[in-house]
């Protein structure tokens, strides 16, 4: 804190509220994670498809086929499922699906697993993105895509024995994002093929996960040493399909060690830098997001918070008179730019919810930076203790089973 810092007290949740002033067209506007149907301005009589997806939108197989009726505006429902990683699957899905995989469509009645015989389906029923998953010029991007995806697993999710293999790892996966580049080169749009198509679908999930991932455990990033890769990025967020799916560094570089059996962070020296940066801020400027920022972030990370605050509360390990109270003043925060003194113990409440913001689950990309940042400005009003760890085996932390109470 300056010695010219002002602090004022917080505000009451009935202040808070009236300064909630944001809206979204769930059914029919914008992409977005919190809906549980889309009818693009037809009716419930149209929807032939339902999407089973994980209840986090942390799938990478899922977001494909979200992304792809998205692009389509096909009408579809949403049912979200559990995955193993942060609780227990729902019984009426394994009765569904026994393995439990995600994702999973039903069409017209017809239950379809796997992520490109459900785009495959999908196309029959509905035509393909501009190009299908079939075309002479997709094969190849699907099969370097999968050429990408190895490489990267390789370097990531297993331990190097050495320097030289932690090294042979990196350079391997670079030779594949060189062809990455080159074949985003070979058109003058941004995008695989002369415009936007399945292509770009196919690659979005992991090409956002290894930009996250990258960055956090290897010092390397992606999207800012590549220039044809960073147009795709700038190019696919000028989308709002998008933008409804796309996630933030902060959420994929923890939802992803349980997931891929564990991330193994290099001893470069700007991993630890960007680390830094990723988990305690500043947020800003991270090259997870390059558009502006709307206006409505901070009111939207209030419109959120506000409607799940009594379990915000409840599941945090703080007292429940002390998160109140702590996280009412980082909302204050929030709002009014000016600084609000939490309780003792508001540092590891705080933090600890600064920790388990999840993007696009909870709301956008710019919220959730401005949320995170006025958590960690409050919290170190009063302390440097950090929240409970998170954990890297599992997630169950994040059990959505504990949101649905009220
Ligand atoms: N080949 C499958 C892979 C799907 C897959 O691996 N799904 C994971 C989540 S990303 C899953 O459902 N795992 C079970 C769970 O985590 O509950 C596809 O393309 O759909």
């Amino acid at each position: 804190m300056t010695a010219t810092a002002t602090t004022i007290a917080p505000l009451s949740w009935a202040e808070l509220e009236a300064l909630s002033d944001f809206s979204v067209a769930l059914v029919n506007g914008a992409t977005n994670a919190q809906t549980r149907l889309r009818l693009f301005g037809q009716s419930e009589a149209d929807v032939r498809v339902t999407l089973y997806r994980d209840h986090h939108a942390w799938c990478p197989y899922c977001q494909k086929v979200w992304l792809w009726l998205e692009e389509k505006q096909i009408p579809y429902r949403i049912e979200k499922v559990t995955m193993f990683c942060y609780g227990e699957k729902e019984r009426w899905y394994k009765r569904k699906v026994p393995s439990g995989m995600l994702p999973a469509i039903e069409l017209d009645g017809r239950l379809i697993t796997e992520s490109d015989d459900i785009l495959l389906a999908l196309e029959q029923a509905f035509e393909p993105l501009v190009f299908g998953m079939k075309d002479s010029t997709v094969l190849p991007l699907r099969y370097l895509e999968r050429l990408l995806f190895r490489s990267w697993c390789a370097w990531l999710c297993y331990p190097a024995r050495s320097p030289q293999q932690e090294n042979g790892n990196r350079e391997q996966f670079i030779s594949v994002v060189a062809k990455v580049e080159a074949a985003l080169s070979a058109t003058p749009s941004p995008y695989f093929l002369e415009t936007f198509s399945t292509a770009d679908v196919i690659f979005t999930p992991y090409v956002e996960r290894m930009n996250a991932s990258l960055y956090y455990y290897k010092g390397y990033s992606l999207r800012e040493v590549n220039p044809r890769l960073s147009d795709w990025f700038d190019a696919m967020e000028s989308r709002p399909t998008y933008r409804g799916t796309q996630s933030d560094f902060h959420t994929h570089v923890h939802d992803l060690p349980p997931q891929m059996g564990g991330c193994w962070e290099n001893s470069d020296p700007q991993t630890k830098i960007n680390q830094s940066r990723v988990d305690r801020g500043p947020w800003d400027g991270l090259p997870d997001v390059t558009y502006p920022e709307p206006e409505t972030a901070r009111t939207e990370a209030l419109y959120r918070v506000l409607k799940h605050r009594a379990n915000i509360i409840r599941v945090n390990p703080a007292d429940d008179g002390v998160m109140d109270v702590a996280l009412r003043c980082a909302l204050t925060n929030l709002m009014t730019g000016q600084l609000c003194i939490p309780p003792a113990d508001g540092d590891v409440a705080l933090r600890y919810l600064r920790d388990r913001i999840s993007v696009p689950r909870d709301m956008s990309i710019y919220a959730a930076k401005r949320l995170r940042a006025a958590l960690e400005t409050t919290a170190a009003l009063v302390g440097d203790r950090q929240g409970t760890p998170i954990p890297v085996q599992h997630r169950r932390d994040q059990n959505p089973a504990e949101f649905a109470r009220v």
